[in-house]
């Protein structure tokens, strides 16, 4: 059998063939059902051009069509490209010129937007009408190479613009196996997927848990406690952000009763808190299994299914992963218990940046280990844990924001003079984005905030623009961040 990733897919396809796959609000999908839809638009996208090696960047809403879209582009061969609904047209034209794909499939709202953008070179559809009169010949799969990219996944970086991290066929089918795995999913399972599916988190966590153990998915649009919680009568797996959990223990619905049936709960992207971790116990009787990872790498480390599920760490390595602690500048890797920058090596570890030699060059050690950017130490037990981040990055609710980003476009206004951009504690995102910005004449905050709406994805765009006469400097002229936020860590203690 081969082992890229439409052959392990198929494998549950027809080793479950009968049974339910996804289950949404109108109607459910045995594992058959979606094959054979994914081998008819398979046929539909191959006669649109999308051949092995191409690039099918996805822009939808979430919906079990799309998913398909997924299988089917990875049954042609081809290169999954999923993005995130928020981004702009700024953003967009940056994705489409870096990836050149062959075909774009957005919604009918962004239709004309991806038009300008393509400038008559790029082919366009709706899912509806990539959907419409589908050819009853289903393609057959093309087979790929374990080394072959299987989907870009593009993530921003402290400076410049963002890169397409490239994750092959081996680095998929090898990370999805070995979480099957070790957090012991069976067909038994009936996973609650509320996450979004353009991120590594939502679809190749949590879909191929699900896909690649014959599991039923329980499958939301979004987020909502009160149906994840109605949900959970009948579940047995959820997934999700921290934010899921904070929303979660703010719901009285949210009972031990409520979660008498369930047998896991996973969280991942962000820290979750010591004290959340122990109030979810308290509330619930489970303890949440926190994990670790990246687009870059899959996941990286997981606390143990049956030994103690520890709060505040993200558990030992996985299987199958080197993880060691280094000097960031050196690359020294450094004695048990001393903290310094996270770097990991295995077989989920991704292939390079898309068309950029340079920064794959720059992030990887010449042994191959790749340097995440996180900081932390390994305890006596082998327990990883995080203390913060070499990168300056904010994590909110589980999306990634890059300071440097919003900085250059308040940094472009004439109204103002400089702008510092910093994570703030948030009770319901973990972080929040906060600007601090020295004016340059009349400046109106939230005139600001809206203007910036049109240029940057909504969860990007500063919660408060805070005016100050002059940004607080070191003795070298750097602008002392750590300071600022220290000034405004109580900012959102009362939202
Ligand atoms: C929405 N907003 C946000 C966020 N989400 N602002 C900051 N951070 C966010 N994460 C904005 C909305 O646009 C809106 O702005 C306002 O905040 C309130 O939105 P709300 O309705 O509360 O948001 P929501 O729709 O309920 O979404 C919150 C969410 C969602 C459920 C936490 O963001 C989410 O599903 N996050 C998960 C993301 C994820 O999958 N990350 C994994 C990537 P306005 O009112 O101004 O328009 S990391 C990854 O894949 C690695 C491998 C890993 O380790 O997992
Ligand atoms: P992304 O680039 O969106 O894949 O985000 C990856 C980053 O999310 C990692 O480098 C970490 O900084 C962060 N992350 C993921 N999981 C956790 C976790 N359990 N605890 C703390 N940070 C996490």
């Amino acid at each position: 059998m081969a082992n890229d990733l439409y052959s392990r897919f198929a494998k549950s396809f027809s080793g479950f063939s009968d049974k339910v796959f996804i289950e949404e609000e109108s109607r459910s999908w045995t594992y058959g059902e979606v094959e054979r839809e994914a081998g008819r638009l398979a046929s539909r996208l191959q006669a649109l051009g999308v051949a092995p090696g191409e690039r099918l960047l996805v822009q939808t809403d979430k919906s079990v069509e799309a998913l398909i879209l997924y299988f089917a582009c990875i049954r042609a061969g081809a290169i999954y490209l999923p993005l995130n609904v928020d981004y702009t047209e700024a953003e967009l034209d940056y994705f489409v010129a870096d990836a050149e794909p062959v075909l774009a499939v957005c919604r009918p709202q962004s239709v004309e937007l991806f038009e300008r953008i393509g400038k008559g070179t790029l082919a366009i559809r709706t899912l509806d009408t990539l959907l419409t009169g589908l050819p009853e010949e289903e393609a057959a799969p093309v087979q790929r190479e374990p080394d072959d990219v299987a989907a870009i996944l593009y993530t921003s970086g402290t400076t410049g613009k963002p890169k397409g991290a490239m994750l092959t066929n081996a680095n998929l089918v090898s990370n999805g196996d070995m979480l099957v795995d070790f957090w012991r999913f069976t067909s038994e399972d009936r996973l609650i997927h509320a996450l979004p599916i353009f991120h590594v988190h939502g679809l190749f966590i949590a879909m191929h848990c699900a896909l690649f153990s014959g599991a039923t998915t329980i499958f939301l649009p979004k987020f909502e406690s009160g149906a994840v919680i109605r949900e959970m009568g009948n579940a047995s797996v959820l997934m999700g952000v921290p934010t899921f959990y904070i929303r979660l223990l703010g719901d009285e619905k949210f009972t031990r009763k409520a979660a008498a049936g369930m047998r896991l709960f996973i969280s991942g992207s962000a820290p979750l808190s010591a004290d959340i971790h122990r109030a979810f116990e308290e509330r619930s009787g489970h303890r949440v299994l926190e994990r670790y990872g990246m687009t870059e790498t899959g996941m990286l480390t997981s606390n143990p299914y049956d030994g103690e599920r520890r709060a505040g760490y993200v558990g030992p390595p996985l299987p199958g992963v080197e993880l060691r602690i280094a000097e960031f500048e050196t690359g020294k890797v450094l004695p048990q218990g001393d903290v310094g920058i996270v770097e990991v090596r295995g077989p989920n570890v991704f292939k390079g940046y898309w068309r950029n030699p340079e920064k794959t060059e720059a992030e990887f050690r010449p042994d191959g280990f790749f340097i995440t950017g996180d900081m932390g130490f390994i305890d006596s037990d082998g327990y990883v844990q995080l203390v913060g981040r070499e990168k300056d990055l904010i994590i909110s609710g589980g999306l990634n924001v890059y300071p440097a980003e919003v900085e250059a476009l308040l940094d472009d206004r004439s109204d103002v003079a400089e702008a510092a951009v910093i994570g703030v504690p948030h009770p319901d995102f973990g972080e929040a984005v906060v600007a601090v910005v020295k004016p340059a004449g009349a400046f109106d905050p939230d005139a600001v905030r809206e203007e910036m709406r049109s240029d940057l994805a909504a969860f990007k765009v500063p919660k408060e623009i805070i005016p100050l006469d002059e940004l607080p400097r070191n003795t070298m002229g750097k602008i002392q961040k750590k300071l600022l936020r220290e000034r405004y860590t109580d900012l959102f203690a009362n939202v």
